[in-house]
C-alpha cells in the first residue's frame, strides 16, 4: 500500500532590496522540489520583509497565520525557502509545534532518495552529517519536548550531544576514507582512458542531460521529470567516434543556492568534469529562469575548478519554445551556442557534428612506412590511429592515418625507440 502522501506548507520571505519575480521562481522551484519527494504542496506563503527576523526569519503576524492554515489543511510538515540557522530552525519547529526543513534539507533529502552507489551514498550522507552537527542542540529540544522532559535531566541531554557529536565526527572521518579510495580507484580508471577524448555533460538540474545522453547514445532509457534524477555519473561511448573514442559522461544537476557541503562532497563524483576535454552545457530554453541557471550553473563550475575547460553551450527543450523569436535572440545572446531538442534527430546529428569540429583541430594527418623487420608495430598503428590506407610496398607497409596528437607522441617515442637501438 502507498503511504499517505506528506502534506506541506511553502513558506518564503521576501527581501525588499530583491526582486519580488526571482522570489517567486524559487518558490516555484521549491514546489519542484517537493513534488521530487512526493510531497504534496498545499499551501504556499510568502511574506515581505525588510530583513528576515532574527529568532523566526517570519514577523509574528505571518507565523499566526501560518498556525491557522495548518491547524485548518491538517498540514504535516513546513518548508522554507531559504537556509535557518540552527537557532532559527529551533525557534520556528517551537512556534509551529511542527517539523520545518529548511531548503538545503529538502536538497539533501532528494540527494539521499536518488542516491544508489555506495560513492554517492557517502558523499550525500558526509553532506547530511555536517550539516546536523551544530544543529544537534535542538533536535535534542526537540526530543525532551516530546517527551514531556520527564527522565531526561539537563545533564544527560548535554552528555548525549556530546557523544553524537565524537560518533558523527567518526561517521564522516570514516565515510571520508571510502570517498578518497573511490577516488584513487577513479584515477587509476582515468589512467586506462587516456587515449579517450572526455565530453561532460553538465548544467542545472532537469536541463535534460540524461535525456540528451541517452538520445545520442541510441539507448532506450529516458530521463526523469524530476530534480535531481541523477547522481553518480555515468559514461558511454559516443557514435560515429573511433581513434580516440569519445566519452560522454552524464553527471549530476546543479541548483540555485546548492548546499556548500554538497558541492564539497561531490567533488570527486564532478572530478569528471573538471577533467573533461569538454563539456556540454545543457540548459533548459524553455524555462522562464534560463539566464539564472546559466549564472548559477557558471558559478559551481568556478567553484569545482572547471571554468577553464572548453564549453559548448546547448540550449535543450527548443521544441518546448513557443515563440520562435526566443532561439533567435538566444543564438545572437550566445554566440556559438547551440539550439536543440533532444527528441529531433536532426538536431542531435548536428550536435555530434559540433563536438566532431570541436575536436578536429586536435587532428593530424601522416604517413608512415612501417619495414618488415618491426610489422608487429602495425597493430600499435591500428590501436592508436584511424587507418586511412594501408599498402604493402618493397620495404614495408604503408599507413596513412588520422590520430591525435597526443596518440602522435606515443607512436613518435616508439620510432626513437628503434633509433636508439
Ligand atoms: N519537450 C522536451 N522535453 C525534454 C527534452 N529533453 C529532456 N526533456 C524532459 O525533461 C525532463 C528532465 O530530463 P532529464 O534528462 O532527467 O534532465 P537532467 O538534466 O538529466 O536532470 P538531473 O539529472 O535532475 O540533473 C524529462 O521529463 C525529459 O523527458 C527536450 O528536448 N524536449
Ligand atoms: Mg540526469
Amino acid at each position: 500500500m502507498n503511504e499517505p502522501k506528506r502534506k506541506a506548507l511553502l513558506l518564503s520571505v521576501h527581501l525588499k532590496s530583491k526582486d519580488l519575480w526571482s522570489a517567486e521562481q524559487s518558490l516555484l522551484e521549491l514546489e519542484a522540489l517537493a513534488r521530487t519527494l512526493e510531497i504534496e504542496v498545499v499551501a504556499k506563503e510568502m511574506q515581505s520583509r525588510d530583513s528576515p527576523d532574527p529568532r523566526t526569519f517570519v514577523g509574528q503576524g505571518k507565523l499566526e497565520e501560518v498556525k491557522q492554515i495548518i491547524a485548518e489543511q491538517k498540514i504535516d510538515l513546513v518548508i522554507f525557502d531559504h537556509d535557518l540557522s540552527p537557532n532559527q530552525g529551533k525557534h520556528l519547529e517551537r512556534a509551529l509545534e511542527m517539523m520545518v526543513l529548511d531548503r538545503t534539507q529538502l536538497i539533501l533529502e532528494i540527494f539521499f532518495d536518488h542516491a544508489k552507489t555506495p560513492e554517492a551514498k557517502a558523499q550525500v550522507e558526509v553532506a547530511q552529517l555536517e550539516y546536523m552537527l551544530p544543529r544537534l542542540v535542538g533536535m535534542w529540544a526537540h526530543l525532551d519536548r516530546e517527551k514531556g522532559g520527564i527522565g531526561a535531566s539537563r545533564g544527560t541531554g548535554e552528555k548525549q550531544i556530546n557523544i553524537d557529536r565524537t560518533l558523527i565526527r567518526n561517521r564522516i572521518t570514516k565515510l571520508e576514507k571510502i570517498l578518497a579510495q573511490a577516488q584513487k580507484d577513479r584515477g587509476v580508471q582515468g589512467k586506462q582512458r587516456q587515449n579517450c577524448f572526455q565530453v561532460a555533460l553538465t548544467g542545472y538540474t532537469n536541463a535534460g542531460k540524461t535525456t540528451l545522453m541517452h538520445q545520442v547514445s541510441e539507448l532506450e532509457e529516458v530521463g526523469e521529470d524530476k530534480l535531481f534524477a541523477t547522481l553518480e555519473s555515468r559514461t558511454r561511448k559516443l557514435p560515429g567516434f573511433s581513434h580516440p573514442e569519445l566519452l560522454l559522461t552524464d553527471t549530476v544537476g546543479f541548483i540555485q543556492n546548492l548546499p556548500h557541503g554538497l558541492v564539497a562532497s561531490f567533488r570527486s563524483t564532478l572530478s569528471v568534469v573538471r577533467d573533461a576535454d569538454l563539456l556540454l552545457h545543457v540548459a533548459d530554453a524553455s524555462n522562464p529562469n534560463l539566464e539564472q541557471h546559466l549564472e548559477t550553473t557558471f558559478k559551481v563550475l568556478e567553484e569545482i575548478g572547471a571554468d577553464q575547460v572548453p564549453q559548448l553551450l546547448v540550449f535543450n527543450k527548443a521544441d518546448l519554445v513557443e515563440d520562435p523569436s526566443r532561439l533567435v535572440w538566444l543564438k545572437s545572446r550566445y554566440p556559438g551556442c547551440l539550439t536543440v531538442s533532444s527528441f529531433s534527430k536532426e538536431d542531435l546529428a548536428g550536435l555530434l557534428e559540433r563536438v566532431k569540429e570541436h575536436f578536429a583541430k586536435n587532428y593530424i594527418s601522416q604517413e608512415v612506412l612501417i619495414p618488415y623487420a618491426f610489422s608487429k608495430w602495425v597493430n600499435r598503428y591500428f590501436e592508436l590511429t584511424e587507418v586511412l590506407s594501408q599498402s604493402f610496398e618493397e620495404e614495408g607497409v604503408r599507413l596513412s592515418y588520422k590520430t591525435t596528437y597526443g596518440n602522435q607522441q606515443i607512436l613518435d617515442a616508439l620510432i626513437r625507440q628503434k633509433e636508439v637501438s
